[in-house]
């Protein structure tokens, strides 16, 4: 037996205490993708991107659209940091491409 085995006071049966670190998980901050209403942007544009991009049914994005047009803004998603940044980067880009005003931003929750 190696002498490592001897010099490890730490054991069960040795009158040691042995306190466990507690698991330290914390949860990520979240957030919200928001859709933002313009004038110019057409609606099945909007419908489509959310289908998309946030794999929305067509009747949950065709309800979201609508609460955009009629609010001002809402929310498509909330994400992490990085999977928000990348959803907001895509709509505009898609937007963008077909020269949509359409706005999206985050904000955290
Ligand atoms: N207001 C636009 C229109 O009347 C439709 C629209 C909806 C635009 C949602 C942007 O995020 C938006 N064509």
């Amino acid at each position: 037996m190696s002498d490592e085995s001897y010099e490890d006071g730490g054991g069960a049966g040795q009158g040691y205490a042995v306190e466990e670190a507690r698991p330290r998980l914390k949860r990520p901050p979240l957030y919200r993708v928001v859709l933002l209403n313009d004038d110019y942007t057409p609606m099945e544009f909007v419908v489509q991107v959310l289908q998309s991009i946030f794999g929305l049914d067509r009747s949950t994005a065709t309800r979201i659209m609508l609460e955009v047009h009629t609010k001002g803004k809402g929310v498509c998603g909330v994400f992490t940091y990085e999977i928000a940044e990348t959803k907001v980067a895509q709509v505009v880009g898609l937007a963008e491409q077909h020269q949509h005003p359409l706005l999206c931003t985050m904000e955290e929750t």
